[in-house]
């Protein structure tokens, strides 16, 4: 799959995702439906994510992660009164573009993929429970701040962090992880849900991304470990409280830190690299067509031998879904969150 990657796929992706969307306009009942669903992919080009997605899950030879494409994209078509036939019409479609664009051998394979990641898909629950449990530690925090975000009550979200913090002494790493994280998650699930706007989603992140700020005076560690890592979203990626979280964990266990934020170009991750001589590298992708872009960069490095004892980690939403992905782009490790982020690095370092 790798040979194909790059001989026949970087040639037929625009050609596909190009079909995918001449087919979509032909079929949609309203340019209003056509537009909704343009607006769900990242660009505005739902069949550059349709094939994105799928190239990535063929790469790494992991069908969950195109199923599990599927069942998102599903719910977020349904949630939006938009007929699911459109959904199955245009993978129909997709499997005869592949087999109109590849010769016969590649195709079949190909196919395959396809066909097998579509089973899976109809065989899982549709379902996507709440990331919001009051039984959870801080449940009942992330529920009160949850609902001031959503109450679009900025001053209450505050209030309620920083009483935790100072009157309850809340430690910040359970804050971040149950109430911050869990929020967002939901957030995010609502969207998907089209039970909340794009703009009560921006307000939430926005309001978040102001109270972690204000929460540094408590993160940064008197101790020093005299050890340095550097953390970035790569790509188009513009999800960068994730990472930020892994850089304030570091920060809190006495790392010095180096949070470049979101969509930094490979050139001057490189320069920053050369200059701040990291012991630890944490990148960071949500969408999983910055999965490559990930496998890229660690690629590029690896050709320095003065990176030769630097440590990779990476993480995010690709990484959470299939297993084995963070082997594959060339990583040390991968953890599910900040948390465990930190253990991994610690074992690695100290190996
Ligand atoms: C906020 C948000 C946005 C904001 C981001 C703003 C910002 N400044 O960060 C904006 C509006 C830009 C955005 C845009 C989009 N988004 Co968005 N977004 C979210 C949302 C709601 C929250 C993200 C977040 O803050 N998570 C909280 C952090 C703490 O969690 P985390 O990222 O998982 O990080 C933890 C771990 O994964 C791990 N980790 C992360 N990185 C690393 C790195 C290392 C090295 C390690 C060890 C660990 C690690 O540790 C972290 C802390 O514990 C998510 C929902 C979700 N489930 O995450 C959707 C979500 C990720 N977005 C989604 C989508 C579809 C999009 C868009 C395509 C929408 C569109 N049509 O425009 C675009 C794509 C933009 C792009 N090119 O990147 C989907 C993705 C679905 C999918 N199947 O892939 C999600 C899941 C929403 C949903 N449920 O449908 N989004």
């Amino acid at each position: 799959m790798k040979q194909l990657k790059k001989e026949a796929f970087e040639e037929v992706r625009r050609q596909w995702a190009d079909q995918i969307n001449k087919q979509l306009r032909e079929g949609v009942e309203s340019e209003q439906e056509y537009r909704t669903i343009q607006n769900l992919g990242d660009e505005e080009d739902f069949g550059r994510m349709m094939v994105d997605f799928f190239i990535t899950s063929l790469e790494h030879a992991d069908t969950s992660l195109y199923a599990e494409f599927l069942s998102w994209l599903k719910s977020v078509l349904e949630s939006r009164n938009l007929s699911p036939k459109y959904l199955t019409d245009q993978l129909d479609f997709f499997q005869r573009v592949i087999e109109d664009t590849l010769d016969q051998d590649s195709a079949e394979g190909v196919v395959e993929h396809l066909s097998k990641a579509r089973k899976r898909w109809q065989s899982q629950s549709p379902v996507v429970e709440s990331f919001i449990n009051e039984d959870q530690p801080l449940g009942n925090l992330a529920r009160e701040y949850f609902n001031a975000l959503i109450n679009a009550d900025r001053a209450l979200a505050r209030k309620l962090i920083m009483d935790a913090v100072e009157e309850d002494e809340v430690p910040i790493r359970e804050l971040y992880l149950h109430v911050f994280q869990a929020v967002q998650y939901e957030i995010g699930r609502l969207w998907q849900l089209n039970k909340i706007s794009v703009a009560q989603e921006h307000f939430s992140t926005a309001v978040t991304q102001m109270i972690m700020s204000q929460l540094y005076p408590y993160i940064f560690a008197r101790e020093k470990k005299g050890n340095r890592m550097m953390a970035a979203s790569v790509g188009s990626e513009l999800h960068e409280i994730g990472i930020r979280m892994v850089a304030d964990f570091f920060e809190m266990e006495g790392w010095d830190t180096y949070y470049m934020g979101a969509n930094v170009p490979t050139e001057d991750l490189m320069t920053e690299m050369k200059e701040k001589q990291p012991h630890l590298l944490a990148l960071s992708a949500t969408m999983t067509v910055n999965v490559p872009r990930v496998e890229a960069l660690i690629a590029k490095i690896r050709e320095h031998d003065e990176y030769e004892d630097l440590t990779i980690l990476v993480g995010g939403y690709p990484f959470r879904m299939s297993e084995n992905m963070w082997k594959e782009v060339g990583a040390d490790g991968f953890a599910l969150d900040a948390q465990e982020a930190i253990k991994i690095a610690e074992e690695k370092i100290s190996n």
